[in-house]
């Protein structure tokens, strides 16, 4: 073995090729040992919790003039791993995203060593061809006939929002794209109350203004009131605003529920509406027999959103937006830039996507998703989703009637659940009269001290007039029954003082 010194002088003999080479491989052993295989075990802390005071002494990230050595380079490394929240752990269980892949890590790496810019087929070849299968499928599984329409991936599932937004703007009003804004009524779009704070920031963003987002009520379960819908769409009429979209929502954030996707697409084929479907979190479900009724109707969307890196756990970020339309994305977005896109090229230019985007430089998320897709084939996608589906059906199972745990809903549509836990010195005081704000002190309490521990993490939110309440959320199918059971005794435990 070298010592340090020895080391550093070998590393100036030999030329940058093989030190860099040096470097990957070690950079290497350090991800798959500390990041993929000791970040995703069981018996390992998923965090490491620091204040950022503390943090900012505890690792080094201030810029200097002078370059660091490898040796400090792999430090920095060890140290953003282990600083870092290990989102592939299984106790992750907090946000709409978690797992490592295997395949698809690997996808991941391959994008990031090959670094592509997905404009055009001459910088892209595999990866345009690669998008075009996989948006194809996807379409298909949707339900649009025969695959047919088009689609692009989008950086997240907001920006895929808002292609839906922009393109259902465009198809009723053309001008838009050269006259703007001043060639438009006022406009106004329905999503639920539930829905995703993505369209009215889209509504913000591409000047139609949150204002103009009307929010339609939703039951106990947050599923959008049709009644509703239909009196708000008469309403803007009546106030001389021009209804132009519906966006339903396939599995809501919080709740995770579905909107009635049959009635809401007769409603929009009355009022002459473009219906968008944000299934961004619950898209993954189409992929099973068992669970895609739940996203019945969605076959009549003039566009989709659904997010691979969600539910299908995609490594992040991968988002699909999905549209029946063909040629309407390249009308409202393309620009035919002369540097880029020339049409006189050797090769079909049709296989230039790039002018469809709003983006330029456009990173290669298809690849990870395409070679997750090859390993398991659909069949292990359907099994992945029915898996992450049973957990979720046992979780609940074993909190329904257990004392100290209380559903929001006893029957959650989707694979998040929503609970609160209720500590043993508040369960005989449901009838105090601050019992409410006592309850919505116990999620803040208990999140800090899993965070704290670095046991789990599950997140919590008030909503609908709730106190504080946890969703806990499962698309990791690599959990299993047993750590359904670890989970609910986790609460148990740190709800215990
Ligand atoms: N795109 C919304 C996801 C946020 C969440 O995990 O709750």
């Amino acid at each position: 073995r070298m010592n340090k010194q020895n080391e550093e002088a070998h590393f100036e003999s030999l030329p940058n090729k093989s030190r860099h080479e040096l470097f990957i491989r070690q950079c290497v052993d350090i991800l798959l040992k500390e990041a993929v295989f000791e970040g995703t075990n069981r018996k390992n802390r998923l965090l490491n919790f620091r204040n950022p005071d503390e943090l900012k002494k505890l690792f080094d990230f201030e810029l200097s003039v002078h370059g660091s050595t490898h040796d400090e380079l792999l430090g920095l490394l060890r140290d953003t791993i282990t600083f870092s929240v290990k989102t592939g752990h299984p106790y992750f269980v907090n946000q709409l995203f978690s797992s490592l892949d295997p395949y698809g890590l690997v996808g991941q790496w391959l994008t990031d060593a090959l670094n592509p810019s997905v404009y055009t087929y001459e910088v892209s070849p595999v990866f345009t061809l690669m998008e075009e299968t996989v948006l194809r499928e996807m379409r298909k599984i949707v339900g649009f006939k025969d695959g047919k329409g088009d689609g692009i991936f989008c950086p997240g599932g907001s920006i895929s929002n808002g292609y839906g937004l922009s393109c259902a703007r465009h198809k009723k009003f053309p001008d838009i794209k050269t006259k703007g804004l001043n060639s438009l009524p006022r406009l106004v779009l329905f999503t639920s109350e539930d829905a995703h704070y993505s369209i009215k920031k889209m509504a913000s963003f591409q000047g139609v203004g949150s204002d103009n987002v009307y929010c339609i009520k939703t039951d106990r379960r947050g599923k959008m009131d049709i009644l509703d819908l239909e009196a708000q769409i008469i309403k803007s009429i009546e106030e001389g605003a021009v209804p132009f979209m519906v966006s339903a929502t396939s599995g809501t954030t919080v709740l995770g529920a579905f909107d009635p996707l049959n009635e809401i697409a007769d409603i929009c084929e009355k009022y002459g509406l473009w219906m968008h479907v944000d299934a961004a979190w619950g898209g993954g479900a189409l992929m099973s027999q068992k669970y895609r009724k739940l996203l019945t109707g969605i076959e009549r969307a003039d566009s989709v959103t659904w997010n691979p890196h969600k539910l299908l756990t995609a490594p992040q970020q991968c988002s699909a937006f999905l549209l029946r339309h063909e040629g309407l994305l390249a009308e409202a977005h393309g620009l035919n830039a002369a540097y880029l896109f020339q049409k006189d090229k050797f090769y079909d230019t049709k296989y230039d996507t790039g002018d469809k985007h709003i983006q330029c430089g456009r990173r290669a998320d298809v690849l990870k998703f395409w070679y997750m897709w090859k390993a398991k084939g659909t069949n292990g996608l359907v099994k992945h989703i029915e898996r992450v589906f049973e957990n979720a059906e046992y979780f609940t199972d074993l909190i329904r009637n257990r004392p100290g745990f209380e559903m929001v809903h006893p029957e959650p549509e989707c694979t998040n659940i929503c609970f609160w836990y209720i500590p043993k010195s508040l369960r005989d005081c449901k009838d105090n009269d601050n019992y409410k704000e006592r309850l919505h002190r116990v999620a803040p309490a208990m999140k800090e001290k899993m965070m704290k521990e670095g046991t789990m993490m599950v997140t919590y939110q008030a909503q609908k007039g709730h106190p504080n309440f946890f969703r806990i959320v499962f698309q990791n199918s690599g959990l299993n029954r047993s750590d359904m059971e670890h989970l609910v005794q986790e609460f148990e435990r740190l709800g215990s003082n």
